[in-house]
């Protein structure tokens, strides 16, 4: 008799053992959806990666916005180049120059934006949406 009430009792400890771990369990799972999903929104998927800089001495110039950055990143084209964002990416960005030489709309996949650069001079842009997205256009002479 008294070995069945102890038994009781241990029964009771293995049954609060597997809803602990298996509240553990769920608490990490659900961690991992949340940070899953807090990454996806919020940082670049893409990790920026070393790119090579473009020279061209073509009279139109295309630069790829992807997620999220430019390609080629860093580009130098010759005075009255036209250079044609073309957005590639699956989500919207824009082209914005930090001095205000030019920017476009926000704009989505398939959209493009071209600009004629008749002045030399160096252009920082970026895209006002994601941090980091920066992209640097030399025209010259
Ligand atoms: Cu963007």
């Amino acid at each position: 008799m008294p070995k069945k009430t102890e038994s009781r009792p241990r029964k009771g400890i293995l049954n609060n053992t597997t809803l602990v771990l298996g509240a553990l369990a769920l608490v990490a799972v659900v961690a991992g959806a949340a940070w899953l999903a807090f990454d996806g929104g919020s940082t670049p998927k893409r990790k920026l990666v070393r790119q090579t800089p473009v020279v061209s001495t073509e009279t139109q110039v295309r630069v790829d916005v992807i997620d999220n950055d430019f390609t080629p990143r860093t580009l130098t084209v010759n005075k009255g180049a036209a250079v044609t964002w073309k957005f590639t990416g699956s989500i919207p960005h824009n082209v914005t120059d930090d001095r205000g030489a030019f920017a476009s709309d926000t704009l989505g996949h398939g959209e493009e934006f071209t600009r004629t650069f008749d002045t030399a001079g160096i252009f920082y842009y970026y895209c006002t949406i994601h941090h980091g997205m920066l992209g640097t256009l030399t025209v010259k002479e």
